[in-house]
């Protein structure tokens, strides 16, 4: 333990305040940027934006940091949950010279600080939060919440890694901050790193007071302690005690830490590990004006955004921000030129320990490749469309078992899932590894294990942070979810695609593992449940996202589900997400078949086709139920009206029903109308609500060939066949739709619809007894149309056995 001393305190308030002073500069002047001159009005910028008040507390935490990395050589990750604090950070990065690294423009001399003054929240510039081009940074902070799950993210997994996390004390009124102190149950000491979360404790939020502002030392203290962490307290508002006591309490913080993990690793594993944290209970703003025209704004939430409003208009607030900004006393911290002096930045670590440098906060750069075994060998038998069922999450969950396996020395890859991996059908994972979980155990668990790779915690906000955390560390992970409850996360979601996209654009953030999402448990077959888990808007949200980062397959059965997963689990940089059922289906494609039809994306079925010579109409699906649905409607139209030129399409990338302009796996419009001639009729049978097909088609020539069948927000605790009915996507709905838009066969249409009204209403007086579908309706299989042998995609014959 390192006793904090005078020479060093004085250097650590030294950077402390060169940083606020940068911090309150880039809200405020375009020129100027050491006060050489008495400031002038023509000195602000036109537009006074940014936030001040967090910015003293994050610059605090940043130098008692890099005098802990520097007597000790700890490396850390800084997760900064009040992102809105941007400039104190960049001024934190510009005073180490990281933030120079990736902009050699920001030098240390009066045009560099004019630069870093100017850019912030400047169009071109640096936006308000922290954002990807920022080193050293995986979190951004804009939409609050998800800092302490990211760290956990970060930490599980990197044993050596100190991973620091300052959370708002108005972001931990947030449900995902709220779940996310549970991570110390998930965290192995032995194998994974420390997450030292530093609770913000400012005492307001954006208007108002913080709930935990208001709490008592001890209602902390306890609250935190049922969470599973020890609080340190770090209290004031004078920074010469503060500093002494913030030392002390981070270097005990660091030692319970070494303590919790040097017991763990010598095989002495604590069985309610009660890991440090640090409350810092400063005023918002600390060190701005105590008041403003009379107001009090220190210690206050005024001091939130901008704390002094009108310089530019008002004498008066001119004069109280060139006296706040003097008091930091800029020109003990700069030379004349604008360089830093030395004093003012002796507490930085050496130049590859510095945070802006720390490779996490660049996951890409730690990335290994994941190692799969071929999923060939996982393939399930198919001897013929439809001739065999099977579960595909079930058949999956024996590649991704092995997958773990092939990844056992590496660790670098996680499962995360709200409770559901059994739930799921995807057992098999258990054989390879189990459900992550330090707290104390009973004999009647199943698959509990310190160090288990099933990351199971009824919060979908926990999985969805903790993923995003390791994914941007560098490592490989996939979130199973039922396909009603992902849509808690649709928001970390969205921001999560804006981080990608300007990852993209960020040229030396290295390509990370594609965010991958298993949606099982459909909306088609909640049969256990009902209306409330019917609920397929996920995909809606992910297609509204750039067309450079978002991908949505449906595999329509198992094989095709492998080839997926396979594409998705080895790509870098996307959205992924993959819909596909639990449920005992029918198998349509043997491997090499799948192999290719989810490399197309989208294909012709010849097995159920007959349009030799030509095409009356076309079946298009996309996702498991509505394939099995299209397929049987093609039955039930041949057996019919046998005469009917029906051509059978099934999608799988769901993007390629764009135009190739939109999105770069659309087809292209020769191969698109080849496949659905324009003015032929196409039954579109969708997993999702119908508008999503539309809206994709929109640069398509003729849409309104396009006859969509989907969800339509009608459901119940049902049958799945009258899951169908009620949202008019049976395989009587999809033929009677056919038979309404093929004009060519009039005549005889009319009484085949009636006849299969009829069958409708079998089917609901049937169910109304039963309580369950129709014999022909539970057994039904698809039936190769006599004499005829079904064709491969090369239009061969498949033998049939
Ligand atoms: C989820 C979410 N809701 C609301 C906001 C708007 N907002 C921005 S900052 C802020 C107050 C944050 O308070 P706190 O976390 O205590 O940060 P600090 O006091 O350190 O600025 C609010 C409500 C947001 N960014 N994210
Ligand atoms: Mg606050």
């Amino acid at each position: 333990m390192t006793e904090p001393n005078d020479a060093r305190l004085k250097q650590i308030d030294a950077h402390w305040r060169a940083a606020n002073y940068l911090g309150a500069v880039q809200l405020y002047l375009r020129e100027n940027p050491l006060l050489a001159e008495p400031l002038r009005a023509g000195h602000l910028k036109p537009r006074l934006l940014g936030h001040w008040g967090t910015q003293p507390g994050l610059n605090l935490v940043y130098a008692h940091l890099n005098r802990l990395i520097q007597d000790t050589g700890d490396p850390v990750l800084l997760i900064v949950g009040p992102g809105h604090g941007a400039p104190g950070i960049l001024a934190d990065l510009y005073l180490e010279g990281t933030l120079g690294e990736v902009y050699p423009e920001l030098t240390f001399d009066l045009e560099g600080l004019k630069r870093l003054a100017r850019w912030f929240s400047w169009p071109k510039g640096f936006p308000s939060h922290l954002f990807p081009g920022t080193p050293g940074m995986i979190h951004e902070g804009g939409e609050l919440g998800y800092s302490l799950s990211h760290a956990f993210g970060a930490a599980f997994d990197n044993p050596d890694l100190l991973v620091a996390c300052i959370v708002g004390d108005g972001e931990a009124e947030t449900g995902p901050l709220a779940a996310a102190w549970h991570g110390t149950k998930f965290l192995n000491p032995a194998t994974s790193g420390a997450v030292l979360p530093i609770l913000h404790l400012n005492g307001y939020k954006l208007s108002g007071p913080t709930l935990m502002g208001r709490m008592s030392d001890r209602e902390l203290e306890d609250l935190f302690a049922g969470y599973g962490w020890r609080m340190h307290l770090v209290s004031g508002d004078d920074p010469v005690r503060v500093h002494r006591t913030m030392w002390t309490e981070l270097e005990a913080a660091r030692d319970e830490i070494r303590d919790i993990q040097t017991a763990a690793r010598g095989g002495r594993m604590p069985e309610r590990p009660r890991w440090p944290m640090i409350v810092l209970r400063t005023p918002k703003g600390w060190t701005c004006p105590k008041t403003v025209d009379g107001h009090a704004v220190e210690g206050t939430f005024h001091a939130h955004q901008i704390p002094v409003t009108d310089p530019a208009g008002n004498p008066e607030h001119l004069k109280v921000l060139e006296t706040w900004l003097r008091s930091y006393r800029p020109e003990e911290l700069f030379e004349a030129s604008g360089a830093v002096k030395a004093e003012t930045v002796a507490v930085l670590p050496p130049p590859e320990k510095r945070i802006g440098r720390n490779p996490h906060g660049n996951g890409g750069l730690l990335m290994k490749p994941l190692a799969a075994p071929d999923y060939g060998g996982y393939a399930v038998e198919v001897p013929g469309p439809g001739r065999v069922e099977a579960e595909a999450t079930r058949e999956l969950a024996k590649w991704l078992r092995d997958v773990f396996r092939a990844n056992d020395r590496a660790r670098n890859f996680r499962f995360f899932c709200p409770d559901e991996t059994t739930s799921n059908r995807m057992e098999a994972l258990f054989e390879a590894t189990g459900r992550a979980w330090i707290w104390p155990r009973v004999e009647t668990d199943e698959y509990l294990d310190p160090d288990g790779r099933v990351m199971e915690i009824l919060s979908e906000h926990t999985c969805q942070g903790w993923l995003e955390g390791y994914l941007l560390t560098g490592r490989h992970g996939l979130f199973a979810c039922y396909e009603a409850f992902i849509p808690i996360i649709d928001s970390m979601l969205n921001q999560y695609a804006k981080w990608l996209k300007e990852a993209r654009e960020t040229s030396w953030r290295k390509p990370v593992p594609s965010l991958n999402y298993l949606l099982t448990s459909h909306v088609w077959r909640q049969d256990h449940n009902g209306y409330s888990h019917q609920v397929p808007s996920f995909i809606d949200n992910v297609a509204n996202k750039k067309s450079s980062v978002a991908r949505v397959y449906l595999p329509p059965d198992a094989n095709c589900l492998l080839s997926v997963a396979d594409h998705c689990l080895k790509s870098v940089d996307y959205v992924n997400l993959i819909v596909a059922s639990k449920q005992r289906s029918p198998q349509w494609l043997d491997m090499e078949a799948a192999k290719e039809h989810c490399a197309r994306g989208i294909s012709r079925w010849d097995w159920a086709s007959n349009d030799a010579a030509g095409v009356d109409v076309v079946m298009a699906s996309a996702g498991d139920v509505p394939t099995k649905e299209t397929v049987a409607a093609v039955q039930l139209l041949r057996e019919l009206l046998p005469e009917l030129r029906v051509r059978t399409v099934n999608v799988v990338d769901l993007f390629t029903m764009m135009s190739r302009r939109d999105h770069p796996h659309g087809l292209d419009d020769g191969a698109f109308n080849e496949l659905f001639p324009e003015r032929v009729p196409v039954i579109f049978a969708f997993h999702g609500y119908p508008r999503v097909i539309h809206e994709l088609l929109h640069h398509r020539s003729d849409p309104q060939r396009f006859h969509v069948h989907g969800y339509r927000e009608e459901g119940r605790t049902t049958t799945p066949m009258e899951m169908l009915v009620l949202n008019g996507m049976s395989r009587w709905d999809l033929a009677i739709s056919a038979l309404t838009r093929v004009t060519r066969f009039r005549s005889k249409s009319g009484s085949l619809i009636d006849r299969l009204e009829n069958r409708i209403r079998d089917h609901e007086a049937y169910i109304a007894e039963h309580d369950e579908d129709l014999p022909g309706i539970r057994d039904w299989r698809w039936e190769q149309p006599a004499g005829e042998a079904p064709l491969d995609a090369d239009h061969r014959p498949v033998e049939v056995r």
